[in-house]
């Protein structure tokens, strides 16, 4: 465990490592025994560094809920991060790649709740508690060196990655089987990616399920009105400008994204 004020100088660390587009060495070399739980309290901290400056908290993501992403990465379990708001990009529209270190972009599925959850839920509370699903991409951007091979607790107190994130329209949820539709990841229209929700979670609803039992773990809820990303069902893409990138989902629709 670290004390406060080296967790304060390391989120500081990755704050001013994001906003000056700088890669730097993971945290894990400076401090070995920097455990899951310290960089989850770097994570906070860096997220009350943004919020002192204005910006705001519109949900979370999970991560590494795929086989394909722990695969990629080389970590074995799932984590999360939060969604400022100020890091949505319009549908259809740009992103700079020139703005981040090395970014990547994702295909996922998001869902936005009506109603807190806390605690031990399960997958029929869950669907309950949304009132809405879309297709969504996820831009990640590490702020470490070589964005492979650093350790869990070192992409924690990173935020899980997260860059920015673009989302479709949404599209009522109750009803559809989340797991058995097909996301299909078009680069300038040729097909990269594509898999089954199944592959998020085992059913992307349990993305939900997983996040509101580890924010319950640190005595916190998930709040009404949060969007959540359930995590890549596939690999992530290099971004470079000029690619157009599109998601489709099945009976959610499309959400797409030109890097410049
Ligand atoms: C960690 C974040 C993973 C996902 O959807 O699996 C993630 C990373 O890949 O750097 O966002
Ligand atoms: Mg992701």
């Amino acid at each position: 465990m670290l004390d406060e004020s080296t967790v304060d100088r390391l989120a500081r660390t990755l704050d001013d490592a994001r906003l000056e587009r700088r890669a730097i060495a993971p945290l894990t070399n400076e401090h070995p025994g920097l455990d899951l739980a310290t960089g989850y309290r770097i994570q906070a901290r860096g997220i009350e560094l943004r919020r002192a400056r204005g910006e705001t908290i519109a949900g979370w993501k999970m991560g590494l809920t795929s086989e394909a992403k722990r695969a990629q990465m080389n970590l074995h379990s799932p984590c999360y991060g939060v969604l400022l708001g100020e890091t949505r990009l319009p549908d259809g529209g740009a992103f700079e790649v020139g703005a981040g270190i090395h970014p990547k972009i994702e295909p996922e599925i998001a869902f936005r709740t009506t109603r807190e959850l806390r605690g031990d839920i399960d997958r029929a509370t869950a669907l309950a508690a949304i009132d809405g699903a879309c297709a969504a991409m996820e831009i990640l951007d590490s702020r470490f060196r070589g964005f492979r091979y650093f350790s869990l607790p070192d992409v924690v107190a990173d935020n899980s990655s997260s860059s920015h994130y673009v989302l479709g329209p949404w599209v009522d949820p109750q009803g559809l089987s989340f797991a058995a539709l097909e996301l299909r990841m078009h680069v300038d229209g040729e097909l990269v990616r594509s898999a089954r929700g199944e592959a998020i979670s085992g059913d992307p609803i349990l993305s939900i399920v997983q996040l509101v039992g580890m924010l319950a773990t640190e005595g916190k809820s998930l709040p009404a009105g949060s969007v959540v990303l359930a995590g890549a069902a596939t690999e992530a893409v290099p971004l470079t400008p000029g690619l157009e990138v599109r998601l489709d989902v099945d009976r959610l629709g499309s959400v797409s994204l030109r890097a410049v």
